[in-house]
């Protein structure tokens, strides 16, 4: 069997403003267990992020599967690509797996040629269909799939959707992610997720599975139910990477890596005992309030230099409405205690709740401002497919997950349910990133813990730059939209 995975790519649509790659880790998930439980299957991955050869691969690979990993604001791709694979020689099944397939999962077969749906957690899903594929089974009602199932006769389609899949209890038992399949080093030429960089070689890790907060905004790919890796098993998959590729420097991309502080003790011990010097940066978010004194100690000793904390408000109210909860005042203290502690320390900001006021906006982003935080993202609040925000919030007409699937994007306000114009909500965020950075302080204490110059050079001021540009255009849009020849004014 030859089986070829795809992750698609944004990147030459017109969002270009937060522009990063990662490792695709969940597809190289898929493909290391496909080839434990099929040793004789072949793989290749096609990751459009940092390289297009797919019609190439597609032409000379022949596979009988293709399967894409697809986040929404990429879905207006799909159908494209999936016609694509739909007409090369191996004329294979195609299947949809990745957060827009957990989403969004039936307007995939509403536009697109696919086959099968994978919700959720992937990897168990994907090698029974690739069982029953092989044997010529039926894969209709296969755990966490939907499927298209055409009679042959009157050439109709129906969908059938399979039972829930559990979860994967025991995360010990995957293999490692199937690193070889992977072009390693072209991820190192593009920007990434943490602009700080130490080293140039990276690799992303995911230690972890699930959340039990219930953010209304919040993904529900792996589930409310936490689940970890064992501290040998990640330390094991470290000195791997290490030894193998020379990586020294770790991108931990968890949702929530705190949640279990003694893991996190025990990953530094391990780390100490088996002498692996390694780095460690956090740029997926940390939960704040929840974060001891001894865990940054535990994590500083481990090699950990750049942490993110995700406080998304500073409202007590959005921070109900929103039910993550944060306790701001800890969080600020928390904030205070890794500067000291000589970490580079980053938060993310959400702007644009239902309801939110601009008293609450620029509450934020003062909380920003005033805060030891060395670098501050302010995002607009955006409703992806099966989240609560988008369920309880976004059923009006206009919310269609499907289309305009391209502008879901972090710093773009295609809804706008706060309660300030689009003219204030444009203006605020653009309020917010001179504010921040137009501080001396703030740029002397950024100069002087940049691990790296050169790609602090390369990544942060373009970064800087791009948001502030992309934060004006949008400002200047929606002024022109208000006040520009009716004529002009895009509904
Ligand atoms: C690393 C990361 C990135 C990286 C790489 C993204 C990528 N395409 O791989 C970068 C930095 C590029 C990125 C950018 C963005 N990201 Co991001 N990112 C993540 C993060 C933190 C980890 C992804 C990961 O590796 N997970 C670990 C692996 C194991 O999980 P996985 O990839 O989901 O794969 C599993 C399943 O989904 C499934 N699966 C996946 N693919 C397939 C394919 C098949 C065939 C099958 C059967 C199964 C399957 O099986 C896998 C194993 O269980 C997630 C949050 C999260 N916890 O997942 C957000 C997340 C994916 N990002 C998200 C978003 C919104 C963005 C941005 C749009 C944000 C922005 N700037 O505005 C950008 C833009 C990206 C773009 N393409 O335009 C959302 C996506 C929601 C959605 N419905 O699309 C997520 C879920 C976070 C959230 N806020 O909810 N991101
Ligand atoms: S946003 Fe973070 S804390 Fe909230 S549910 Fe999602 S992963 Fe958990």
């Amino acid at each position: 069997m030859k089986i070829l995975l795809v992750r698609t790519s944004y990147r030459l649509h017109e969002n270009y403003v937060y522009n990063r790659v990662a490792p695709p880790v969940g597809i190289m998930y898929l493909a290391s267990c496909a080839r434990e439980k099929f040793g004789d299957a072949e793989i290749k991955i096609v990751d459009l992020l940092i390289r297009d050869n797919y019609d190439q691969t597609l032409a000379e690979f022949k596979p009988d599967l293709v399967g894409f990993s697809t986040l929404t604001c990429e879905a207006f791709l799909l159908p494209d690509l999936i016609a694509r694979a739909k007409s090369s020689a191996g004329r294979p099944l195609v299947i949809v797996g990745g957060p827009h397939a957990t989403s969004s999962p039936l307007s995939i077969f509403a536009q697109t040629a696919a086959d099968i749906v994978v919700l959720g957690e992937g990897e168990l899903t994907f090698i029974e269909i690739i069982e029953k594929y092989s044997k010529d089974e039926d894969i209709a009602a296969t755990a966490g799939a939907i499927v298209k199932v055409i009679d042959k006769k009157s050439g109709n389609f129906k969908i059938v959707r399979g039972p829930a899949r559990s979860a994967i209890d025991k995360l010990d038992s995957l293999p490692f992610p199937a690193w070889d399949l992977i072009e390693i080093d072209e991820y190192q030429k593009y920007f990434d997720m943490n602009i700080w960089h130490s080293e140039d070689r990276y690799m992303t890790i995911f230690t972890s599975r699930g959340c039990p907060y219930q953010c209304i905004y919040c993904h529900r790919i792996f589930g409310k139910k936490p689940r970890f890796r064992s501290a040998e098993n990640v330390v094991d998959e470290i000195e791997a990477v290490h030894k193998k590729y020379k990586i020294k420097e770790f991108q931990v991309i968890d949702d929530i890596y705190n949640l279990y502080p003694a893991r996190i003790v025990k990953i530094a011990a391990l780390l100490k005992e088996r002498n692996i010097k390694v780095l460690f940066s956090f740029p997926n978010g940390l939960r704040a309030d929840i974060m001891t004194e001894d865990t940054l100690k535990a994590m500083k000793e481990s090699g950990a230099y750049n942490l993110t904390f995700a406080i998304e408000s500073a409202s007590p109210r959005l921070q109900k409405l929103m039910r993550k909860g944060v306790n701001v005042e800890k969080a600020e203290k928390i904030i205070e205690m890794a500067e000291k502690m000589g970490f580079i320390v980053n938060g993310f900001f959400m702007l644009g709740f239902p309801g939110e006021t601009y008293f609450e906006m620029m509450g934020t982003v003062d909380f920003a401002v005033r805060s030891k935080l060395h670098h501050a993202l302010f995002f607009s609040v955006n409703p992806h497919g099966f989240t609560e925000l988008s369920e309880t919030f976004y059923q009006s007409e206009s919310h269609d997950a499907c289309k305009g699937t391209q502008k879901y994007h972090y710093f773009n306000r295609y809804f706008n349910l706060a309660n300030v114009s689009p003219i204030m909500f444009a203006y605020i965020m653009l309020y917010a990133n001179i504010k921040f950075y137009l501080s001396l302080p703030r740029v002397y204490s950024l100069l002087k813990i940049t691990p790296n110059y050169m790609k602090f050079l390369k990544q942060g001021i373009f970064f800087f730059f791009s948001i502030a540009y992309h934060n004006l255009s949008s400002l200047l849009k929606e002024v022109y939209r208000y006040y520009g020849p009716q004529k002009k004014i895009k509904k």
